[in-house]
């Protein structure tokens, strides 16, 4: 274990899918025993898209205790939840002055999910409306990061703009204020850092583009048979020798569940003109149902003492919030704002 720290957080806006499992989560648990490691439930982020508040509150738990059931251990990392730590929107406020505008308005991530929300305004509910939390995303992002002092940050490619941001934001800190105070973070990957949806392999595996499009990483068995069969392996455009977006997307399926080898001989067959997907999709559904059945039986012995979940967020928010008072204490002598 060395002295460098690790941040990354995810949002409660659903259940976990295989995208989030494989490229970030299962990066964290081993990372724990590595460096030291703060891993969060990006509650605050998830308010800045329409929400209903019972089923934010009950996700928000839901992820905490998924979390756990994957292999986070309070022992070895902290694993929280932002929102018990009121620094993270202190930090914010002030990194908030530090960030341009003019490099918020080049996020792609808001342009993405503005214009999602824009093509909304029928709905009763949401009118098209688009928070400036939406937009402010990112800076809450760095601030969460940098609290921590956060050196590595295992994230999925569609994050890796913002860590550019995050990296720009400390670097502006730093010259504003005189001091190399906060480290540049640097993104660790997964060897899976962008898994496509299985419905359309033109689109990352994502919540928000529907049921169809994800594998829950706590389906039951035939929710995810059902998902993987029905993969679009071949538009029938794919030239000889080469694999269509759909068959690579499941050959690293198999790949990241540690099937390496018979990830090769199916890619072997493919390359040779033998096409044969309904073995490859039998192979990636049984992987994927064998670590589900792993987790999910962790997970309802996790979530049966209410008690112990509830007791240990307390314990783990308090123990992150120990390290973010000391940032936040030399933030504000950096800034020029009065000790409390
Ligand atoms: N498809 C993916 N492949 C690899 N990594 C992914 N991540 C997300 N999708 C993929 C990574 O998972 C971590 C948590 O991401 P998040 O909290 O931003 O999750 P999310 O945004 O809820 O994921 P979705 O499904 O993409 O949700 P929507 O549709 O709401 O945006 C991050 O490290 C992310 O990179």
């Amino acid at each position: 274990m060395d002295n460098k720290t690790v941040f990354s957080g995810i949002q409660p806006t659903g259940e976990l899918h295989v995208g989030n499992y494989f490229g970030a989560v299962k990066n964290w648990v081993r990372l724990q025993d590595l460096h030291r490691c703060f891993f969060c439930v990006v509650d605050m982020h998830s308010m800045t898209m329409p929400y209903d508040v019972a089923v934010f509150q009950k996700n928000t738990e839901e992820m905490f205790v998924s979390l756990l059931a994957c292999g986070l251990d309070p022992k070895r990392c902290t694993v929280f939840i932002q929102s018990m730590v009121p620094q993270h929107a202190e930090l914010n406020w002030i990194l908030s002055c530090v960030a341009s505008y003019g490099d918020l308005t080049r996020q792609i991530q808001f342009k993405e999910k503005s214009e999602q929300l824009a093509a909304t305004v029928d709905d009763p509910t949401s009118g098209g409306f688009i928070s400036a939390g939406l937009f402010n995303y990112p800076v809450l992002q760095a601030a969460d990061i940098l609290l921590y002092h956060g050196a590595y940050v295992p994230v999925g490619r569609d994050q890796e703009q913002h860590l550019e941001l995050s990296r720009v934001i400390a670097r502006r800190f730093n010259k504003q204020f005189g001091r190399d105070y906060f480290p540049e973070p640097k993104v660790l990957s997964t060897e899976l850092p962008k898994l496509l949806s299985l419905a359309d392999p033109g689109k990352k595996m994502s919540k928000s583009l529907g049921e169809k499009h994800v594998v829950p990483l706590f389906g039951e068995e035939r929710v995810i048979r059902a998902r993987v069969r029905s993969a679009i392996t071949d538009s029938g455009e794919t030239p000889e020798g080469e694999l269509s977006p759909g068959v690579h997307n499941l050959l690293g399926l198999l790949r990241a569940c540690d099937l390496g080898d018979t990830a090769a001989t199916f890619e072997n067959q493919f390359r040779s003109g033998d096409r044969k997907y309904a073995p490859l999709k039998d192979a990636v559904a049984d992987a994927l149902v064998a670590l589900s059945s792993g987790v999910r039986a962790r997970r309802a012995e996790i979530a049966a003492d209410r008690d112990a979940i509830h007791k240990l967020m307390h314990e783990t928010a308090d123990q992150a919030r120990t390290v973010a008072a000391q940032t936040i204490t030399d933030v504000r002598r950096l800034v020029g704002l009065p000790q409390r």
